[in-house]
């Protein structure tokens, strides 16, 4: 970015006048009132982070206050969250829409200033924080989406000259490097040399506990040098023992940063936590709750603010900050031409963008697909089919990339012919590698990827995916929540779904897995059952555009089913849906085809056990239906009547059956059904052995069946 930045007079030279001094103790001020007012919230960090959150928003950062989503801003995350008023601050003084009024009412139903950051609530907010960490790994994540982003539309301009160049900012602190998923974010960040990062530790060396000494204690410079980064440090206590904030120092600090294009940037900044109240001040006291009216009227006096005037911002401060949009008017100038002649240069690649900002899929793009036939194939894993599902897609949407925590060739991620994402240098050993590549390496670290994959979500505009084995969700679960709260198209591929996994045992075995992701709002858990329901299920998957997915793969082969529909075939759409007729009940009589005294409800590797129970069960005269249910959120989405046509109410002869925990089936069953599930830890052995030691059989669903259909008839609720 440097001939960028030389040629930017907001960035260049430093300038800072009394009204930025101003500006800062208002910010101070409206943080102090607006927690009192809402009697909770969290001052101190927002006060004293308020000098370097302000040479961010009015010194550094290129941002459009007026259109907040503008493709070519810089990046802010506050990965503090619980000092959002770090941020809110500076999005009203800049004119993000966030008023005095909004201000006034945080922690309030529907304010736009909620106790912590919330990514779709308050304009300018770039991403969801709060749960500590999150927002550093977060933020790791949209560097490299913008990497990738450069790599697809403009790979060819030099360093600093495209309209996609930009650069992301982070406010952390202590709390945020103490969790352990910022030193795999930093680790990863640091091999990916991502120049375009630039981290900012508010070094205040207080948590709640009181001195951060009682569990935090390593040299946090080296270990990010030793990361790979490059580190500053700006001290704004004096050898004296005095405190003087040095915006001035931030500016440069940050300047330098910029300057390093193959490494990212760790700024250790450090503070005193609720500067500058008199009292309070470098004390866990002022961490997380009102200063008191008394400190507050002292501290306002320290700032030379009257102690009698609360949410008080000078007319003057306030014309001085929001000049902000008028230096974008310039930037945003400068960036249409810049978009201009890259569209000339570029056209291939502008109508790829222009797709993607529209969220649109390219014509005739279902008929790569394969199509699974069982005479051919008789049996496939569905991580299988799911890699070749994937693999066909490659070429058609350049927007779907990711990787694996180190699993791609397990979870069948590896796209073959792709390069990896990788820096140019230094070259590793038979890796075909390029900063532009597109499977990520992310490492075992599930959690920092699970919050990658949603910080290059919230970037935009590509859909990135992100592998592992179901069991190790666990260790991502919090990324995987926070990509459902902020409704993120980010797809989680879970292989080895359930003690099909075999020997490997226990620790590897998914129990609780399916059921405790169904419990979290927001998420899609899809288990197809055969190849081509996978097929289908990814289609179904890519049309959407609504929050995550969790699409959950067998390790072992299953059948291929007569059953299922091909991509393409009528009725494929049925898969799209969570749940669908599979197979009809047969009357005994023929005449009816929507009445079945018996339904089965099956997902993943046991519809093939469903459809050989109905199989026993017609057999022995039962009219028996099977329902599959590769996802029982969109199944929930569906109109009350498709719902009724597949499991019509007066049908209460049901057997569930999923080999995992029962708790998500109860609301299908009801209280006449039964469910055939494993309630217990697996164990080591081959998995054909597992399936019948616990019980996940076809005789099973018969017994189960037939138990179900005897409890109705005793109850005379046979339809
Ligand atoms: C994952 C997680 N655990 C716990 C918390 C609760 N919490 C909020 S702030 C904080 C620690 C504050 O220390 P620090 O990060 O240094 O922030 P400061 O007090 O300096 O503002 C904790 C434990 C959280 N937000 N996220
Ligand atoms: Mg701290």
């Amino acid at each position: 970015m440097k001939e960028t930045l030389a040629a930017d007079a907001s960035t260049g030279d430093w300038s800072w006048c009394s009204l930025d001094d101003l500006a800062v103790n208002t910010a101070r001020a409206l943080t102090m009132d607006a927690v009192e007012r809402a009697h909770s919230g969290h001052p101190g960090t927002a006060m004293s982070l308020a000098p370097v959150a302000y040479v961010l928003y009015q010194k550094i950062m290129h941002g459009i206050p007026a259109q907040p989503d503008w493709a070519g801003r810089d990046r802010f995350v506050l990965s503090c969250g619980h000092a959002g008023f770090v941020q809110y601050t500076q999005l009203y003084l800049a004119g993000y829409g966030v008023e005095l009024d909004d201000i006034k009412a945080t922690r309030q139903w529907g304010s736009l200033t909620p106790g912590h950051p919330e990514h779709g609530v308050t304009p300018g907010v770039e991403a969801t924080t709060g749960p500590l960490g999150s927002g550093f790994a977060t933020a790791v994540g949209m560097a490299m989406a913008a990497r990738r982003e450069r790599g697809l539309f403009d790979p060819s301009a030099p360093a600093g000259a495209s309209p996609f160049d930009h650069f992301v900012y982070v406010l952390c602190s202590d709390g945020d490097l103490e969790e352990g998923v910022s030193s795999e974010a930093s680790s990863l960040a640091g091999v990916q040399q991502l120049g375009n990062l630039i981290v900012l530790w508010d070094d205040n060396r207080i948590s709640i506990d009181g001195s951060t000494d009682v569990a935090f204690r390593e040299d946090v410079p080296a270990r990010y040098a030793a990361y790979g980064w490059d580190v500053h440090n700006v001290d704004f206590h004096s050898a004296d023992g005095g405190y003087q904030e040095r915006p001035e120092a931030i500016f440069e600090a940050i300047l330098k940063a910029k300057e390093v294009c193959d490494k990212p940037s760790f700024i250790a900044v450090h503070t005193r936590i609720g500067w500058p109240s008199p009292n309070m001040s470098g004390t866990e006291r002022v961490h997380g709750a009102p200063l008191g009216a008394a400190e507050v009227a002292a501290t306002k006096r320290v700032m030379g603010f009257d102690p009698e005037q609360n949410f008080f911002v000078d007319p003057e401060v306030l014309a001085h900050t929001r000049q902000l949009s008028d230096r974008a008017r310039d930037w945003k100038v400068q960036w249409d031409a810049a978009m201009t002649e890259w569209r000339v240069r570029e056209p291939q690649r502008a109508a790829l963008y222009d797709r993607l900002v529209a969220g649109s899929l390219p014509e005739g793009w279902k008929e790569a697909l394969p199509r699974f036939s069982g005479a051919e194939t008789p049996a496939i894993a569905t991580r299988t089919a799911s890699g070749k599902a994937l693999g066909a897609l490659a070429s058609l949407l350049p927007e779907l990339w990711g990787g694996s925590a180190d699993l791609a060739d397990s979870n069948k991620t590896w796209i073959p012919g792709e390069q990896s994402f990788l820096p140019a240098s230094p070259q590793v050993d038979g890796v075909d590698a390029s900063p532009y590549g597109r499977m990520v390496h992310f490492g075992i670290r599930e959690f920092a990827m699970g919050l990658s994959l949603n910080g290059m979500a919230l970037h935009g505009p590509t859909l990135p995916f992100g592998a592992t084995y179901l069991v190790f969700s666990d260790y991502m679960r919090a990324a995987v929540r926070l990509a459902a709260l902020q409704r993120l198209r980010v797809i989680f591929v879970f292989s080895h779904d359930s003690i099909g996994v075999g020997e490997d045992g226990p620790t590897h075995q998914p129990i609780e897995h399916l059921a405790s992701l169904r419990a979290m709002p927001g998420v899609a858990v899809v288990r197809p059952a055969d190849a081509n329901e996978t097929v289908v299920a990814w289609s179904a998957i890519l049309e959407r555009r609504d929050g995550p997915v969790a699409l959950v793969l067998s390790r072992q082969d299953v059948p291929v089913l007569a059953e299922t529909p091909q991509i393409g075939a009528p009725g494929a759409d049925a898969v799209g849906r969570g749940g669908y007729i599979l197979a009809e009940a047969t009357p005994p009589s023929g005449d009816s085809s929507h009445w079945a005294p018996v339904i089965l409800i099956a997902t993943g590797s046991e519809v093939a056990l469903a459809l050989a129970a109905r199989e026993t069960l017609q057999a022995a005269g039962v009219p028996t239906r099977v329902v599959s249910m590769p996802c029982v959120e969109w199944f929930l989405e569906q109109p009350d009547e498709y719902r009724e046509e597949v499991l019509p109410s007066e049908v209460r002869a049901r057997v569930a059956v999923e080999a995992g925990v029962a708790d998500s089936w109860f609301r299908w069953v009801g209280i006449d059904g039964e469910i055939v599930s494993i309630d217990h830890f697996g164990a080591s052995a081959p998995n054909t052995e597992l399936f019948e030691r616990f019980g996940i059989t076809s005789d099973h669903v018969v017994a189960a069946a037939r138990r179900t259909l005897d409890r109705c008839l005793g109850r005379g609720v046979v339809g």
